[in-house]
């Protein structure tokens, strides 16, 4: 009986948990700031033909326009209306992005700002993307249109009207973040306004959105407003398709809001995911890849299935948001390749990929002060385009990590090993390890100071495989280490300690 009712609720709402992607992509990437044009672009060029699943954006409604600091990436999270126009472009070039990925079937998922409005002390006037009229003082933001009314001033019991207590669950929901206009999720007219601007976004064709700052809104208000969202668009989605949800719930354990409080709205981002393994590939407090033989529910992390699993995300590779220093970034790209290659082969969690954009990093007694800057823009403050040189990395300071090949090859090895088992594992007792994915798939690390030279079974079929990490399969030849998988699953493995990528990674998709 109780199994009965189980089985029930999850079909009911399980859709949420889906990531819509199509099939055989198993993986998204983080276009953090990139213009709509550039996105549709590389949907058509490069994730389509490279398995990519979806791209999350950056929020594209109107937000402050704020100039001192200049243009900040974090204005983006300063909402003033609803309309689609913001540093990345026009609802025209939003709705061509959106189609044009859906076409190569990759989704578009949203990054919604639904707890907030602009700072409660930026002012009046029309400094704001679409050019729309606000008030902040008097909270009247006329292009949703919001009024005092639709703020939490009233419930707030902090000193200050700002979160000053994050172990007092209602400062955390009730109060202003960093002294951001707080929305009155219980009312139903607020509600109405924000499922409106997705329902507008969903009709377009997005598949799913990220909620921001999640974790300062109560989960049955999150939920009463996603339970007037419409289904996705059929155009591109079977009927009945649900958005996928995941919301930014920073828990690295001790205070009152968690994670699991939001599972019935659908997955939650699992920052211990890229604390924990960047203290691991550091090799800090001891600590060493053999113990990734558990890694996943053993690690205090949430379900595999409620899971939306990163290295890193926009905010705490420059030192925002949760994690601290132990988070590894494209800055220190050695460490960070093998992150993510670990990431990717292994099952836990649904994976998304960070792409980001170089910004000049002064640290002053260990703080970067530099760590608001915006994306590569002109004086005008226009986003620079990105620029694709001739050995597929990016220009125009963009990183552009999801083209790095170790990384791309790594999002295609997913998906060859998509719902195979977890297998095969072996470890040194330090830090060379090695993992398989039932018969498709294998993985080796060195990330010991000493040599690997060692003998295991794969789990293959015999052949000869291409490395997708030191390169790749070209037609019928290899253009970097190739391993030879004997008619047992065994194979020979010498991984030096001192190589650009110490690992190594084989799949069905790339045996010669
Ligand atoms: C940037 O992209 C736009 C299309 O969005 C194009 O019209 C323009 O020519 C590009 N600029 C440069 C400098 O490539
Ligand atoms: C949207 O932006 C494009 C490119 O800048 C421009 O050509 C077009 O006129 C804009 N559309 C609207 C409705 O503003
Ligand atoms: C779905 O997308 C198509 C193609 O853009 C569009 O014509 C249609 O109106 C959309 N459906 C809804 C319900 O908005
Ligand atoms: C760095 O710390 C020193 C000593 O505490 C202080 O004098 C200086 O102003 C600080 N610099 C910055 C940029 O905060
Ligand atoms: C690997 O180890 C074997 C013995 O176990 C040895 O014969 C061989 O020379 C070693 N290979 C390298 C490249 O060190
Ligand atoms: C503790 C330790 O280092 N164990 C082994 C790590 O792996 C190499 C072979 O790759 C062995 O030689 C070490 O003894």
């Amino acid at each position: 009986m109780r199994l009965r009712f189980l089985v029930l609720v999850v079909g009911l709402c399980g859709a949420q948990f889906k990531p819509n992607t199509g099939p055989g992509r198993t993986s998204i990437v983080h276009l953090f700031e990139w213009r709509w044009a550039d996105v549709a672009l590389e949907c058509e060029r490069f994730l389509a033909p490279h398995g990519f699943g979806g791209v999350q954006i950056s929020p594209p409604n109107e937000n402050i326009i704020i100039t001192n600091p200049w243009q900040p990436w974090w204005e983006r999270y300063q909402p003033i209306s609803y309309k689609l126009c913001s540093r990345s472009g026009n609802e025209t070039e939003f709705r061509d992005m959106v189609t044009r990925c859906n076409n190569v079937g990759v989704r578009i998922y949203v990054d919604a700002v639904m707890n907030h409005m602009c700072g409660a002390n930026a002012g009046a006037g029309t400094h704001a993307t679409c050019g729309s009229y606000f008030n902040a003082e008097t909270e009247d933001f006329p292009a949703v249109s919001y009024s005092s009314l639709d703020f939490n001033d009233r419930k707030c019991k902090s000193p200050s009207g700002n979160i000053e207590n994050y172990q007092d669950i209602y400062q955390v929901r009730n109060c202003r973040l960093v002294s951001l206009l707080d929305l009155a999720l219980e009312r139903d007219y607020v509600r109405s306004r924000i499922a409106e601007y997705m329902n507008r976004l969903i009709d377009i064709g997005v598949a799913g959105f990220r909620i921001d700052a999640a974790k300062h809104m109560w989960p049955e208000d999150v939920k009463a407003t996603l339970d007037k969202l419409h289904n996705l668009n059929t155009t591109w989605f079977s009927p009945g398709s649900k958005p996928f949800i995941y919301q930014e719930v920073i828990d690295l354990g001790g205070e009152p809001v968690t994670g699991s409080q939001y599972f019935g709205n659908g997955r939650v981002t699992e920052f211990k995911y890229g604390a924990k393994l960047g203290t691991v590939i550091r090799k800090w407090n001891g600590k060493k890849m053999s113990y990734l033989k558990n890694w996943g529910e053993d690690w205090d992390l949430v379900p595999s299935d409620r899971a939306l699993v990163f290295v890193d995300n926009h905010d705490n590779q420059r030192g925002h948001g949760a994690g601290g220093a132990s988070i590894l970034t494209f800055w220190d790209a050695r460490l960070y390749k093998m992150a993510v290659g670990f990431m990717l082969a292994h099952p836990y969690g649904f994976t998304r990929v960070m792409s980001s954009f170089r910004w000049p990093r002064n640290f002053q007694n260990g703080t970067d002060i530099n760590d608001w800057m915006g994306p590569p823009s002109h004086p005008d403050g226009s986003i620079k385009n990105v620029t694709i040189n001739s050995d597929d990395t990016c220009g125009n300071d963009w990183v552009c990590e999801h083209r790095w090949h170790q990384i791309r090859n790594m999002v295609v090895f997913r998906n060859v090993v998509d719902g195979q088992p977890f297998s095969n594992w072996w470890d040194n007792h330090s830090n060379q390890i090695a993992f398989g994915r039932g018969n498709k798939g294998f993985i080796v690390f060195n990330n010991d100071d000493w040599y690997l030279n060692v003998t295991l079974q794969t789990g293959l079929p015999a052949g000869t495989y291409c490395d997708v990490v030191s390169g790749q399969k070209k037609g019928d030849s290899c253009t970097a280490t190739e391993v030879h998988v004997a008619a047992d699953g065994m194979a020979l493995f010498l991984i030096s300690s001192d190589r650009e990528d110490p690992f190594i990674a084989i799949h069905v998709d790339a045996k010669l």
